[in-house]
């Protein structure tokens, strides 16, 4: 039996229609999150909480219950579906009314749903790195917000996938911003470098934590754009999200990264984090 989050209440998920003229459906008019579970428990629940939030007030969308009473019902649902390894995929819109651009009535509810999923950890992937390939970056410039509008990403991710590679990494004008679905790190003398938090990205919360374990591990790192050449040059690549962890790349559009490995530093942080999983 699989039980889903509908706005408030716990149901079936049998139970659950979604109406045509949801503006989610229609407009892409919302945001959502994509939180992990280890062993049954949520991990880094409340950094996405607090994202969810974020990224709702900077479209004037009002959550439908207070973040810390969402977190008790997401938790009651991994319970409830009996998740051991899994993700919990939560998306609220703007709502149901009659199509039309504008804000619909302010009376008018946000819809929420959120479900769980089984997902294993990529455990080969992260062993051995995958393939990516360049891709221009044609999004709009509010990426800090996680939009259910994903057509970029979509579209960067397919060309990927035609070329059996994982990751499409974006670049604007030659500078690095992200994956379509991931934030990107390189390694350059022993010091890692990501491009900072602004529009043009997604916070990462994989991303953030592995910064916060270079803290821990006393690795260098700044927070700064590059570019396709010192990507091309680095000696380390690595991908960060919430379902792929901490991945190597090891090609870029054909070429090895450093010897075509997964690097030392970069396995270094993956123990790390598999411990931070660990510590729950
Ligand atoms: N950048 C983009 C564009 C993303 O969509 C994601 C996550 C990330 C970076 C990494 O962020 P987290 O570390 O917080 O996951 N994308 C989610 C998704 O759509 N599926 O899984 C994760």
């Amino acid at each position: 039996m699989s039980y889903v989050l509908f706005n408030t209440q716990v149901v079936k998920r049998e139970q659950v229609t979604i109406d045509i003229e949801d503006r989610g459906y229609q407009f892409g008019d919302g945001v959502y999150e994509v939180v992990r579970i280890y062993g049954g428990r949520s991990y880094l629940m409340k950094e996405h909480m607090i994202r969810l939030e974020r990224s709702a007030s900077e479209i004037s969308l009002t959550l439908p219950t207070h973040i810390e009473e969402l977190e008790g019902k997401l938790e009651e649902l991994i319970q409830l579906n009996e998740v051991q390894d899994g993700i919990i995929y939560l998306q609220i819109s703007r709502g149901v009314a009659p199509r039309a651009h504008g804000f619909p009535p302010p009376e008018t509810r946000s819809s929420l749903i959120a479900y769980t999923k089984d997902f294993s950890r990529p455990l080969q992937q992260m062993k051995e790195g995958g393939k990516a390939i360049l891709v221009e970056d044609i999004r709009w410039l509010r990426c800090d917000i996680k939009s259910l509008n994903l057509l970029g990403n979509v579209l960067a991710k397919q060309k990927a996938q035609d070329l059996q590679c994982l990751e499409a990494i974006q670049h604007r004008n030659g500078t690095i911003t992200e994956g379509s679905a991931t934030n990107v790190c390189i390694i350059n003398e022993g010091i890692i470098s990501t491009h900072p938090a602004t529009n043009l990205i997604l916070d990462g919360i994989t991303k953030n934590k592995v910064l916060e374990l270079c803290t821990e591990l006393k690795i260098p790192f700044k927070e700064e754009a590059f570019s396709i050449e010192q990507l091309m040059k680095a000696d380390e690549v690595f991908i960060t999200s919430t379902t792929n962890e901490i991945t190597p790349i090891i090609l870029i559009d054909g070429k090895e990264i450093g010897p075509g490995i997964p690097g030392p530093i970069t396995v270094k942080l993956q123990q790390a984090f598999e411990d931070d999983i660990n510590k729950g």
